[in-house]
């Protein structure tokens, strides 16, 4: 039985935003994956928080005011009114002006820094936000269909209390926006494993990318070709991670899941299993450092349904059936209706031992460069991002019927809750008033 305290976080809204037809980004997908957690019972071995939707102030601590104040503005109504800033913060085509699009930000982002929060107070030891993870974002711009940086937010809230933040991506694209954020400082270590090459989205990532001034040695990039699978990806993940958590000893980890790295994903080329991704979340896990685990890329819904289930199931250390539960969606998981379906691809691993071995080693010369566990001088340490008052307040809306107000602090609208056995010795969904 795990002895770890895991709060997972979730807003009932968070899976009706639409990026517009044709988009591959479907937020839908984590309607699907909240329908699975609650039908595998996994809400019963978590804390499961309704979380605290981040202000624009929140998002200007990384984000310049001008561009927050865009986002805050901008409408698919008034859009037209606003063609001389959609180029200027790269807003458009993949990081389209969808309705709601500002809530949707503050709602993903509010979900990251509420869990750093309950993890900098010890009220958990794991933070589970399947909404968060848009590690593509950057200062003053979207980019790669992410607007604010999430995670960017929840490292800098961890640093208030931790002196070194680990930063690890297993998304098939390189971290570029966290890695850009915390370049130039030892306080974070990233490190992305990602496809580099052929021009593959960002384009960056190459293993000679390792940091500036204070922060030279800190940025890890392993670039990676196509087809990797199982096997290959773990060679190079444990020895890399094992290698990182000797050198590096953070006090806190967030852990990037992004789900696009698995075989058959629309956008992907990677061939990792669910099984495979999944091995890593769990060599993360067993280190017993806090982290803090958010979602990222995904573009085949079910596929990524299937992962961050299993994923969840793994951090509350419960074993779930292969066979999936009944639940409204089920019918996307034809024909196996299975967690963990046969991996057939029609691609080749492009990564040779060789390859993988010449890269694992580089990291390992560059590490041996930076200084063991660099210490900081704490200050006084800065309060809270919000207290509880300024989280009840954020969700009560006073044109809205009381009983509504009352209804938005529970975790989940009454008619979606699952509706099963309660096990008597176990606290039902723990619901933060
Ligand atoms: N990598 C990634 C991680 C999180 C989100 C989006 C991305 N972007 C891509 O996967 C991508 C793919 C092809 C071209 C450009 C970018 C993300 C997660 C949740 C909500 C919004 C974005
Ligand atoms: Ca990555
Ligand atoms: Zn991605």
């Amino acid at each position: 039985m795990s002895t770890k305290k895991v709060s997972y976080f979730y807003n009932p809204n968070v899976g009706n935003f639409h990026y517009g037809p044709g988009h591959p980004m479907k937020p839908h997908r984590l309607s699907v994956i909240h329908s699975l957690v609650l039908n595998y019972g996994l809400h019963r071995k978590m804390q499961v928080y309704r979380p605290y939707r981040a202000s624009a102030h929140d998002m200007c601590r990384f984000h310049s005011d001008e561009y927050i104040d865009f986002l805050q503005r901008v409408t698919p109504q008034n859009i037209q009114g606003y063609t001389k800033y959609l180029s200027h913060f790269n807003v458009g085509d993949d990081c389209p002006v969808f309705e709601g699009l500002f809530d949707f930000c503050s709602m993903y982002t509010g979900a990251s820094l509420e869990g750093a929060m309950k993890l900098n107070n010890n009220h958990c030891d794991i933070a589970i936000n399947w909404s968060g993870g848009l590690h593509h974002a950057k200062k003053f711009e979207a980019s790669g269909f992410c607007y604010v940086n999430d995670i960017v937010i929840g490292i800098l809230e961890l640093l208030k209390y931790h002196a070194r933040v680990l930063y690890i991506d297993i998304d098939v694209h390189h971290g570029d926006g966290v890695q850009e954020a915390f370049y130039l400082t030892d306080r974070v270590m990233t490190v992305s494993f990602h496809k580099y090459g052929n021009y593959f989205f960002p384009g960056t990532g190459d293993m000679y990318e390792i940091g500036a001034e204070s922060g030279r040695y800190y940025s890890v990039n392993v670039p990676l070709k196509e087809g990797i699978d199982d096997t290959s990806y773990v060679q190079v993940f444990k020895p890399v991670i094992s290698n990182v958590m000797e050198f590096y000893q953070p006090t806190a980890i967030v852990l990037q899941c992004g789900a696009d790295s698995l075989a058959n994903d629309r956008l992907g080329c990677f061939s990792l299993s669910t099984r495979g991704h999944g091995e890593c979340v769990k060599f993360v896990r067993d280190f017993n450092v806090p982290i803090l685990v958010v979602g990222g890329g995904g573009y085949t819904l079910r596929n990524v349904a299937r992962c961050w289930t299993y994923e969840t199931s793994l951090l509350v250390d419960e074993q779930i059936s292969n066979e999936l539960p009944y639940t409204e969606y089920l019918e996307y998981f034809a024909p196996d209706f299975t967690l963990h379906p046969d991996v057939v691809t029609r691609q080749d691993n492009a990564n040779s031992r060789q390859y993988l071995e010449a890269i694992t080693r580089h990291v390992y010369d560059n590490l041996k460069m930076c200084q063991h566990s660099p210490s900081v001088q704490m200050h006084d340490v800065p309060g809270d991002a919000f207290t509880e008052d300024e989280k009840i307040k954020e969700e009560s809306d006073p044109d809205v019927r009381l009983s509504q107000a009352e209804e938005d602090k529970l975790v989940e609208p009454k008619n979606e809750f699952y509706d099963g056995e309660k096990d008597q010795d176990k606290p039902d969904i723990k619901v933060e008033t």
